[in-house]
């Protein structure tokens, strides 16, 4: 039985100035040319295409315009298209879409989450990564803002102190938060979480219980009578390097292609899913198997959280 499908908007978020590796900012343009709309559309989905947002680049940012604040790099640019994906992505929450962003560097999920939750109260959201992203400007040691979305998002790093940031309003606790994939934390991160006694699956996680469970269990924690919306953001580094080389920050022993597909697919079996980010494909990267091999896994990670399934 077809059930009516709510439309997908889908944002193009050409955005790298949340670290330093040029290329991020082509994905959605690529993953566009891999015909991800006709994708979408054919699983049944009208899409509403809210078009690719481009951005300043960082090098012009770097200026005397954006001055690092202590070692943050970007902060102004990072917060101001990070409050233009936010007013579309809540612009169309409001409409009830399930609100697609493509990135971009994952700087943007303070945009998408954030976005999505300040329309959506009860929303809850499984980060999927290899990092944690949940540095402070007092944590981080790269000063790249890629790296500290999740903190600004449940206000653990306040907003306000951050030039750029000072419209952001957060409305998620850390209780509204899981993670699957995680196996490359700094050390503040790492106070933080054990801090605030959040739930996340490390890769020692999936190796102990499969993925199978692992997802259970993250559902269980953020969503246990299962009917809260859910916002599934996915940073494709979660993905082991072998089969998702090119993106910026490789980490091995990552998640294998079936359990990368495996949790899009469960999430969309809770029938739940009313966002979803892929982020930090980076085109860039690697040579044009690899490069090519990477677009067609968010391609596919996207078809998995919309619907397609194997049968
Ligand atoms: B990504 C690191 N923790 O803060 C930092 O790719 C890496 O969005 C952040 O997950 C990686 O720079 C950010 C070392
Ligand atoms: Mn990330
Ligand atoms: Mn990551
Ligand atoms: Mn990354």
């Amino acid at each position: 039985a077809t059930q009516a499908k709510r439309t997908v908007a889908l944002i193009g978020g050409e955005f790298s100035g949340g670290q330093p590796k040029g290329g991020v900012e082509r994905a959605p343009k690529m993953m566009r040319q891999a015909k991800i709309v006709d994708q979408v559309k054919a699983l049944g989905y009208e899409v509403n295409d809210c078009g690719d947002h481009a951005f300043p680049s960082p090098d012009a940012a770097n200026s005397s315009a954006d001055p690092p604040a202590g070692i943050v790099k970007n902060p102004r640019t990072v917060g101001n298209a990070c409050k233009q994906i936010y007013d579309i992505v809540q612009a169309a929450v409001k409409r009830d879409e399930i609100v697609y962003t493509i990135g971009g560097d994952h700087s943007l999920g303070l945009a998408t989450v954030g976005g999505h939750a300040a329309s959506r109260p009860n929303l809850c959201c499984i980060w999927v990564d290899a990092h944690a992203d949940i540095n402070t400007a007092e944590t981080t040691g790269s000063g790249n803002m890629h790296g500290m979305p999740v903190s600004i998002l449940l206000g653990l790093q306040k907003p306000q102190d951050i030039p750029g940031f000072e419209w952001f309003n957060p409305v998620m606790t850390t209780a509204d938060i899981v993670y699957i994939g995680l196996r490359d934390l700094d050390e503040g991160e790492r106070s933080i979480i054990r801090k605030f006694g959040m739930k996340a699956f490390t890769m020692h996680h999936v190796d102990k219980y499969g993925i199978g469970q692992v997802v259970q269990m993250a559902l269980d924690h953020v969503n246990p009578k299962r009917d809260r919306p859910i916002h599934l953001s996915f940073d494709v580094d979660a993905l082991d390097p072998a089969i998702a080389p090119s993106t910026g920050t490789t980490v091995r022993g990552g998640l294998t292609f079936r359990e990368g597909h495996y949790i899009c697919e469960a999430v969309y079996e809770t029938g739940l899913l009313r966002g979803l980010d892929i982020m930090e494909v980076n085109p860039a990267l690697g040579n044009d198997k690899e490069v090519a091999d990477t677009i067609a896994i968010g391609c596919s990670l996207t078809r998995c959280a919309l619907g397609e399934t194997l049968l």
